[in-house]
Formats: C-alpha cells, sequence, structure tokens
C-alpha cells in the first residue's frame, strides 16, 4: 500500500501557489505543447473551463491549434494560434521544457507571471511556479487535484475535456502510469458529467478508410531486430497522399507493434519531407525518453518522441541506440 498523502506534500505547496497567482490573476493565457496530443489539449482545455467558471478572462493558445482528433472537445473552437495581448498569467500545461510550446514562447514570457504544470520525470525547469507531479498519468490528474484543492467546480465542459486528457494519456487505462488516484479522479469527473463512451468513441473510433489501409500498409512492412525485441516500421510520405492519411492517423500503428509477442521497443517513424518523426514505446523496462534524449527529443519512460535525419545512417544509430538498452 502507498502512504496517503498528507497536507505537507510538496504537491499541495506547489498546487497552493498556483492557487494564488490564479486568484491575484484578472487575465490568464493558458498554452501547451507543438504537435498537442490528448493530453495537452484536454488538460488545457478543461483548466479554461475551471478558471471560466472562476470569472477569469482565459484564453488558450496553441502553436498548432486543437488538432482535428481533438475538435471535439468542449471549447476547442476558442483555441487560437498566437497570442493577441498580454496576460496577468501564463500557465504551461505538459511542457516539459519551455521550447515546447514552439512560437507561443515570447508570449508566454510576456506574461506577468508564468506557471508550469507538467508530469514529465525529467524535464527542463522554467516558470516562476512549477507544480510537477511525476506520478501522475496525465496533466489532467493534476488540474483536476488542483480544482478540487481550489474548491472550484468541475463543469460536465472541464469533466470531458480533462477525462480526455486522462483517457488518451493511458491508452484508456491500459499503461503502468495508472495508478488508484487515477480511476478515482476519473470516477469524479464521470460524476461530473463526462461521458466516457463519448470520449473513447471520438478519440479511437474515428479513423478513414484510408488511415486504416496505411496502417495495414505499415504494418505488413513491418521489421522485427534484436531476436524480435525490437520492432520497426516506417510511414513513407508518399504513402500519406495515395491513402489520403494524415500523420495523426498512424498513432496506433506503433502499439500495434509493441503488441507484438516479445516486443520490448517499437518505433514509428514517421516520413515528411525534411526528417523523420520518431515515435518510441516500450512495454517493461526500456526508457524511451532516455533514447529520445539522446536525439533531442524527450517524453515518458514508456513512450517517447524525437525527429532524426531522413537517413539510413540516422535510422541505424536510433536503432542502436534503443537496441543497447535491451536486455
Ligand atoms: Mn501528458
Amino acid at each position: 500500500m502507498k502512504a496517503h498523502r498528507t497536507h505537507r506534500d510538496p504537491q499541495f505547496a506547489a498546487m497552493d501557489q498556483v492557487a494564488e497567482a490564479i486568484a491575484s490573476a484578472d487575465t490568464i493565457m493558458i498554452t501547451t505543447h507543438i504537435n498537442p496530443d490528448g493530453d495537452a489539449i484536454g488538460s488545457a482545455l478543461g483548466l479554461r473551463h475551471i478558471l471560466c467558471g472562476l470569472g477569469k478572462t482565459v484564453q488558450v493558445v496553441s502553436q498548432d491549434g486543437a488538432g482535428q482528433r481533438y475538435k471535439f472537445l468542449p471549447g476547442a473552437q476558442t483555441i487560437q494560434t498566437s497570442a493577441d495581448r498580454p496576460y496577468d498569467l501564463g500557465i504551461a500545461v505538459d511542457c516539459g521544457g519551455l521550447d515546447r510550446v514552439g512560437n507561443v514562447r515570447e508570449a508566454l514570457l510576456r506574461c506577468g507571471k508564468v506557471v508550469r504544470v507538467d508530469h514529465h520525470a525529467v524535464g527542463e525547469s522554467f516558470g516562476d511556479i512549477e507544480y510537477i507531479d511525476a506520478q501522475a498519468a496525465a496533466v489532467g490528474e493534476m488540474i483536476t487535484a488542483l480544482a478540487e484543492r481550489m474548491g472550484a467546480s468541475i463543469s460536465e465542459e472541464a469533466g470531458e475535456c480533462l477525462l480526455a486528457s486522462i483517457v488518451e494519456d493511458t491508452g484508456c487505462f491500459q499503461y503502468e502510469s495508472v495508478s488508484p488516484k487515477s480511476f478515482r479522479i476519473c470516477a469524479d469527473l464521470v460524476e461530473a458529467g463526462a461521458d466516457l463512451h463519448r470520449v473513447v468513441r471520438n478519440l479511437f473510433w474515428q479513423h478513414s478508410e484510408g488511415a486504416t489501409r496505411m496502417s495495414g500498409h505499415c504494418l505488413e512492412a513491418l521489421k522485427m531486430e534484436c531476436s524480435g525485441r525490437l520492432a520497426w516500421t516506417v510511414a513513407r510520405d508518399a504513402d500519406f497522399a495515395r491513402y489520403r492519411a494524415s500523420h495523426e492517423d498512424m498513432d496506433d500503428v506503433v502499439h500495434e507493434l509493441l503488441s507484438i509477442a516479445g516486443v520490448e521497443v517499437a518505433i514509428l517513424l514517421r516520413e515528411t519531407q525534411e526528417d523523420y518523426r520518431v515515435s518510441l514505446r516500450s512495454r517493461d523496462y526500456v526508457d524511451v525518453a532516455d533514447v529520445a534524449r539522446e536525439f533531442k527529443g524527450g517524453g515518458h519512460r514508456r513512450a517517447a518522441g524525437c525527429r532524426i535525419t531522413r537517413s539510413d545512417s540516422a535510422v541505424d544509430a536510433l536503432i542502436a541506440s534503443a537496441a543497447k538498452r535491451l536486455k
């Protein structure tokens, strides 16, 4: 049994500092990382609903907008791609470093105060206040805990966004990051009116026919290395056009690779005009964030990403880096 958290917990101290910063701000900008995922958009929008409920003027700014897959989330249409005014407070969610916010960086640094809310175990420190919980499965968990700590109510809209954040970052409660607390928080969110079935349907059951065919094509071409402990494949630039699929459509391919019995590390390379966008996943013990960091990327122990040059030698170096960590 894990010990229960006490009121002396450093996370409570950080939450209280964030709550104070929110209380003394009228205008608040929320931002998140480039190429935002469901945790980024879900936690940003969830926080927006909660802060609007407290009477604040709130704007979510994301360099790359919301991403098609997250447009169903309440408030997604309010997201702007740049900030048009100064804000009293800037809150960056799910960002393991300041550079992760992309071109929102300047606007964030112009805010009267900067808060970082993040669950990356290894990250680059920034901001005036950092509320970090590496045990949290998703930032959505941390935002829910913050709302409860502030005594702020969680509306149905906020609940739906926060539930999406957790559902996405846990692969629908499949990863080892899921804790009893994750379920308790989600129970609260469902009680607030969030619809789990709607969230799952929108996040996972919306593939186009072309995306499914292209996934099949990439999986058919998979390569096994290291006596079946490493599986990888490439989604080719030309095939995206041929199958009318998008990069985001390929998210499941890496999970399919990891689901092969005996595979510890799965790698998906998405070819772009300039480089390869790399997704790394591990099953039990390889720290893929460590691999990603070798190539100037980042992420979590079991899920990470980076970009590499579009060359065979770069691919070989990436695979060798993952391979040397296999038992
Ligand atoms: Mn996250």
